[in-house]
Formats: C-alpha cells, structure tokens, sequence
C-alpha cells in the first residue's frame, strides 16, 4: 500500500442546539478553510488521544465524550504521502470555544453547513454524520487542494 501518515479532525457537536463547531484555519494546510480540529498523530499517543489533544490546543474543548464516525484517506498529485484521517465526534465537552493561533472557531447548523468554505469532500459525507452512519472513503485531489477527480464513499457497520 501507499504510504501514509495518520490524522485527525474533530467535531464538537453541541445537540442541544443542532450547532457543530468549526475553525476557520489561520494556517498551514488547508489554511482559509472551515474545518473540523485536527492533526497529525504524534508517535507517542494513540489517535483518540491526538484527537483530544488537537481538539484542546486549536480550540480551548476538553473531550469527555468522544466517538469515531469516519475513516477518510485522502491523496494529492504530486505527493507520495497520503494522509489516513481518522474523524470524530464529540458530543460531550467542557469549556468554551477560543480561537488559538491556529483557528478562529466558530458554531454553525449542523444543516445549514458552510460547504463553499470547506474541503470539497466535506459536503459529501457530512450526510453520513447526519443519519448517525459510519463512514469510510477516499478522495484525489489535484495539487490545487480544490479539484477532486475520483472519489470512493460507502456506508460501514464498524472502524
Ligand atoms: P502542524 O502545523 O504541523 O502542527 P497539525 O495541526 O499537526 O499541523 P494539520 O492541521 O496540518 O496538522 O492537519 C491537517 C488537518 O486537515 C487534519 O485535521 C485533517 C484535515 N484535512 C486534511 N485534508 C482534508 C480534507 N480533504 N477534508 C477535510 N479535512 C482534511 O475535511
Ligand atoms: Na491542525
Ligand atoms: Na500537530
């Protein structure tokens, strides 16, 4: 298989109110998008523990309630390196929402979604999200980080 390296991006979900929290990324990759809380996985943790720990540094949430909703690989032309994204959803937190050097967050609806401000795959397996499904995919993106030219997504019982 292709090489990899491991990610991972976190939803906070607030049900109460139907609202996901977002960070518009102030930097590095992906900047200018709204996303989810993420990053790489460091050597000395587990994902779920990078998962918290992304969540904490980016957005000020402490994770008391964490589950793994999708497993997403995406590849960039020109880069031998795919990235294995392990995403999940937080539905109990505490604290509240600052922005940090690396994201601006902010709450949306979970059905009123800023698609045009975010990764041109978030639109097609936000509905998995929605419907409580699991999730696995794959996406090519051009070098431009815009343009998908092949996509797989499907529907699992278990990650
Ligand atoms: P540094 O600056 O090295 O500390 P780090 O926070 O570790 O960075 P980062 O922010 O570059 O890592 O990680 C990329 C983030 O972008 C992860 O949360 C995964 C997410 N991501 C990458 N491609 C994506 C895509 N096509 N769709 C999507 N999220 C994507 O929804
Ligand atoms: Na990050
Ligand atoms: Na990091």
């Amino acid at each position: 298989a292709m090489a990899h390296r491991l990610y991972t991006l976190v939803f906070p979900m607030d049900e109460q109110n139907g609202r996901v929290l977002l960070g518009m990324k102030k930097r590095g990759f992906g900047r200018d998008k709204l996303n989810g809380f993420g990053g790489k996985v460091e050597v000395n943790e587990t994902i779920a523990e990078g998962a918290a720990r992304e969540l904490a540094e980016e957005s000020g949430l402490e994770a008391k309630s964490m589950k793994q909703c999708g497993l997403l690989m995406f590849y960039f032309e020109n880069d031998p390196v795919a990235m294995e994204v392990h995403v999940f959803l937080v539905h109990k937190y505490e604290g509240t929402a600052v922005e940090s050097d690396e994201m601006r967050p902010q709450w949306f609806g979970i059905h009123d979604m800023p698609f045009k401000q975010m990764w041109a795959d978030d639109s097609l397996w936000w509905p998995y999200v929605l419907k409580e499904q699991k999730f696995v995919g794959q996406f090519w993106f051009k070098a431009d980080q815009v343009t998908v030219t092949r996509e797989k997504l499907s529907a699992v019982d278990s990650l």
